[in-house]
């Protein structure tokens, strides 16, 4: 007779996202994936350090392109971490030098993603930490706290604030959303000085492995 052995160990997060790898570009909502695998998507005003901050979830420091102009994500990139899912690097919002048409693509796009992409299982959305939830970020709420699932607000630059600064903006972000009733989470974070790092990897990974466990059943 087999016996089953059965061993539960926690998941190592930083290797979890290690493995992202780039899947494909889309910029409209044709050429979207199928819906199957989970989603993790990053949203943020251009230039709040999204695609740094994927850079430095996953170890890979030329994954996502990064710049100091910004607008420089123009299009949804996604990448893939083996069976588990997508990492989704959304279009920056809120950079004034892109012409109105295009501006106005991309805003129908992301709002129709938010709303309605069903494997989409939550939400990062990156916020420089001096300048915490313009109308633009809230806008980005709106389209997407109505669905209920998790939000994961990472206050990024933190290196630029002073400790009890990045506290109080913690708290004020916070409770500036708390009443929306989803499962929430408010960083600060740096990907300078890793601020918070781990603490985004194991809340994001949890969005794709909700146990947070790692199951070895061997026979
Ligand atoms: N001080 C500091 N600067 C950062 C940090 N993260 C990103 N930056 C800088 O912010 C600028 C923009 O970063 P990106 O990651 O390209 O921003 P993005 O949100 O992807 O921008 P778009 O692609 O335009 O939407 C770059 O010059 C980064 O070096 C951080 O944690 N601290
Ligand atoms: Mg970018």
């Amino acid at each position: 007779m087999n016996t089953e052995t059965r061993t539960e160990a926690t998941v190592n997060w930083p290797a979890f996202f290690q493995r992202a790898q780039f899947h494909i570009t889309v910029n409209e909502r044709a050429g979207l994936p199928p819906e199957g695998l989970a989603e993790v998507a990053f949203a943020g005003r251009s230039n709040a350090g999204k695609s740094t901050a994927i850079n430095v979830l996953t170890q890979r420091n030329r994954l996502a392109f990064t710049s100091k102009t910004p607008g420089r994500t123009q299009h949804i990139n996604y990448f893939g971490l083996g069976e588990e899912g997508f990492l989704v690097d959304l279009p920056g919002y809120g950079y004034a030098e892109v012409p109105k048409a295009v501006k106005l693509h991309w805003q129908k796009l992301l709002a129709d993603y938010m709303a309605t992409r069903h494997s989409l299982a939550g939400l990062v959305v990156l916020m420089d930490i001096r300048h915490p939830l313009t109308l633009l970020d809230q806008q980005l709420l709106e389209w997407f706290l109505p669905r209920q699932k998790p939000v994961i607000i990472l206050l990024t630059k933190a290196d630029k604030l002073g400790r009890g600064g990045r506290l109080e903006t913690a708290r004020q972000v916070r409770q500036a959303l708390v009443d929306s009733g989803v499962p929430l989470s408010v960083i600060p974070f740096s990907s300078h000085s890793r601020e918070g790092v781990e603490q985004a990897q194991e809340e994001i990974g949890r969005l794709f492995r909700p146990s947070g466990t790692e199951i070895t059943v061997g026979i």
